[in-house]
């Protein structure tokens, strides 16, 4: 066993709680629920404690990132906690100039477009003493979260690129996917860098504490089938291989990428997160039946009636059941106008779907 011996997973404390369970392909007794984005701005406890405080540099203190992984958990009663970070955290660990602008997200101090650009970019690499805030806050986390499991992300080399090489968010991530077909070496060199660094994130945090990753590849669905093949899955595979050797179920997710299911699966994950627009029945049909899934509440039905969303709920319990193994989450991230109080009735629901 590659982790240590007071990871919750080798001291026994989460290697048995229903989200692992259900990772590894079984059904246990309660149907396990968390929401990405569960940590944040629908709930005021959050909105508190980051007064005042930048996205990023909140992210960077250990205290501040655990409590506000911990606030979920506490109120809604998830069977995981999400680890309070963002993708493009080992960005800024790395020595990219990256911030999150309120009301846009992440802007970079300039784009990356240029083969003299990729190489500044790539001789900065992400080092274990720069990790230390991260390693902190999941220690403290887990220590909190006792047989509740902690799961750790990082963003998708791809995703990563939609932001270095747009130097913002953007809408069909236009100047990434140009870099890839106008100058693939340059493409390479930028997603190889971009797969070690998040995947020293993605291990650094499993090794201090976490019990399962997520990776995030949020924008791929803009991708063709044969472009993500050939452009993205090689560094996905990469970014991957930096927890390959731990004992850490991986679950691969992005948006609109129904085209990509089988393909995303294949860059190694173990569990496929769903986006809201493909019902978990046909997911399961694409990829076989023989893959674990995760989702996927439509995010637009939580502001519905109740007797509308709780239908909504049932039915995405059903069709999960088609699947090998189930973990009820929604098809994209909490949107923040959210009544936290709706987020508690899906668990409570899901939990008395399950008995
Ligand atoms: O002002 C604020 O409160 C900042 C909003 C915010 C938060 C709460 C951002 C900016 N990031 C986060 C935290 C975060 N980001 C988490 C942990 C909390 C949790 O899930 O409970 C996670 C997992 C992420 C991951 C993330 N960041 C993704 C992948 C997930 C997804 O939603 O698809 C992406 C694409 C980002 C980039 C990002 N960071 C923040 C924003 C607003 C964005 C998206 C911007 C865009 O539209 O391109």
């Amino acid at each position: 066993m590659n982790l240590p011996s007071t990871h919750p997973l080798v001291d026994g404390r989460t290697t048995n709680a229903p989200l692992i369970r259900a990772f590894r392909g079984e059904r246990p007794e309660i149907t396990p629920v968390w929401f990405m984005r569960q940590a944040g701005r629908s709930l005021p406890e959050y909105l508190k404690l980051r007064e005042g405080i930048g996205m990023l540099d909140a992210c960077l203190r250990p205290e501040l990132a655990s409590e506000i992984t911990l606030q979920p958990v506490r109120r809604h009663g998830v069977d995981a906690g999400i680890f309070f970070s963002d993708i493009v955290i080992p960005l800024r660990l790395a020595g990219v100039d990256v911030d999150i602008v309120p009301g846009v997200g992440p802007v970079l101090g300039e784009a990356v477009r240029t083969p003299a650009q990729v190489d500044r970019l790539v001789s900065s690499p992400l080092t274990d003493e720069a990790m230390a805030p991260i390693r902190e806050a999941v220690a403290l986390t887990v220590a909190e979260l006792g047989s509740t499991p902690l799961i750790g992300f990082a963003g998708a080399p791809f995703t990563l690129a939609a932001y270095l090489v747009e130097g913002r968010p953007s809408r069909d991530h236009l100047a990434a996917r140009t870099m890839m077909h106008a100058d693939p070496a340059s493409w390479a060199r930028l997603t190889e860098w971009a797969a070690d660094v998040t995947g020293a994130f993605l291990r650094g945090q499993v090794l201090a504490g976490a019990s399962a990753t997520q990776l995030f590849d949020s924008w791929a669905g803009s991708l063709s089938r044969a472009d993500y093949i050939k452009h993205v899955a090689p560094s996905s595979e990469r970014a991957l291989s930096h927890v390959k050797d731990l004992p850490v179920s991986v679950v691969h997710f992005g948006t609109g990428t129904e085209h990509l299911l089988t393909a995303m699966h294949d860059v190694g994950a173990d569990v496929m997160g769903v986006d809201y627009r493909t019902p978990l029945d046909k997911a399961n049909r694409l990829l076989g039946g023989t893959v674990p899934l995760q989702g996927n509440i439509d995010p637009a039905l939580l502001a519905a009636p109740w007797p509308v969303l709780e239908a909504h709920v049932r039915d995405v319990v059903v069709r999960g059941r088609s699947a090998p193994a189930h973990v009820v989450n929604l098809g994209h991230g909490v949107p923040p106008e959210t009544d936290p109080a709706v987020l508690t009735k899906i668990v409570e629901l899901v939990h008395s779907l399950s008995a």
